[in-house]
């Protein structure tokens, strides 16, 4: 338990031990577990997501609210608790702190999990998608939390870049105007989420973990603020081409216009209407990109604290 301008965090004890040790760890959100998928591949991901960094030489530290208090790396009873529980708040950075003074069982989104991990102490985290600008924003005025928070919030994202049920292009050009760096792991073209590309080129590249680490490294020694977006595209056995994607997201958006569904609500909703019309095509899909990011994301935060 460390005290960090008046925030208890509650460590696991693997954690906790990582971070007195400066050994690489990497943060996971809580959103995903709650809100991004069913039960129960939710619990066998997030399972399987922790084993794979372990693997990888890091130390997985799951991010969530639990009885009003803030978890940085969570048991396994703790992360069963938290798949089976109902009525979990889905928190951003707007309600992370109503959900601790309420005492109540929160996730946390990619805006809240890059808070807390930056309280903690912890430079890099693996999710699947981040949130972005949604289709229609023009009018509805609906951009994550997310961008906001890469813009202010000194922690590496790995994703496989926005949700593809976003307007990308609008994504990209608010994440340029944050200072935000995206880089291309591997890849020239950005990659889509279930897609392993989008028609936009990436605005850079770097091909190797070592070369992401020297970029933090660099960033910090200029004093910059923010996070660093590093998009990963889905490995091409596991993903399902934009062509055969996109007429579902346009069904799903439709149907979530048909509804009337807003705010928090929106990105659930299409991802589980997504599932439904792919017959759980695009949670394999999901499943898949989330375990590659957290591989990158472990091979980052083991060249990081080398340096470190
Ligand atoms: N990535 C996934 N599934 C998810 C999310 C990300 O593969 O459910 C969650 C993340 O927590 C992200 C949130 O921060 O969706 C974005 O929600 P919104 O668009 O309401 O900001
Ligand atoms: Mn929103």
């Amino acid at each position: 338990m460390t005290q960090n301008n008046k925030i208890t965090i509650h460590h696991s004890d693997e954690v906790a031990q990582a971070l007195a040790e400066g050994k690489p760890v990497v943060a996971l959100e809580s959103t995903i577990i709650t809100h991004g998928m069913p039960y129960p591949q939710n619990i066998e991901t997030a399972r399987e997501v922790e084993a794979i960094i372990r693997e990888n030489g890091a130390v997985p530290a799951t991010i969530a609210v639990l009885k009003g208090e803030l978890h940085v790396g969570l048991s396994d009873a703790r992360l069963e608790e938290l798949a089976n529980a109902k009525d979990v708040m889905k928190a951003s950075r707007a309600d992370l702190s109503i959900a601790l003074a309420m005492g109540r069982n929160a996730s946390t989104t990619v805006a809240a999990t890059m808070m807390a991990a930056h309280a903690a102490g912890i430079r890099v985290f693996a999710t699947g998608g981040i949130g972005g600008v949604h289709f229609g924003a023009e009018t509805s005025f609906d951009i994550s939390a997310d961008l906001e928070e890469l813009g202010r919030t000194p922690v590496c994202v790995v994703s496989a870049f926005a949700k593809a049920l976003l307007d990308l292009p609008k994504t990209l050009e608010v994440l340029e105007t944050k200072g935000v760096p995206v880089i291309g792991y591997q890849c020239d073209k950005l990659p889509a989420f279930w897609s392993r590309t989008s028609d936009m080129d990436t605005p850079f590249r770097l091909d190797a973990p070592e070369d992401v680490a020297a970029m933090l490294r660099n960033r910090e020694t200029f004093g910059d603020q923010g996070g660093e977006l590093i998009t990963n595209p889905v490995p091409a056995e596991d993903e399902i081409p934009a062509q055969e994607i996109n007429g579902f997201i346009q069904k799903a958006l439709a149907e979530a216009e048909r509804q009337h569904i807003k705010g928090k609500d929106v990105t659930p909703f299409i991802l589980q209407h997504i599932f439904e019309l792919t017959e759980g095509r695009s949670l394999a899909t999901n499943i898949a990109l989330v375990k590659n990011n957290a591989r990158l994301a472990s091979a980052i935060a083991v060249s990081y604290a080398a340096k470190g």
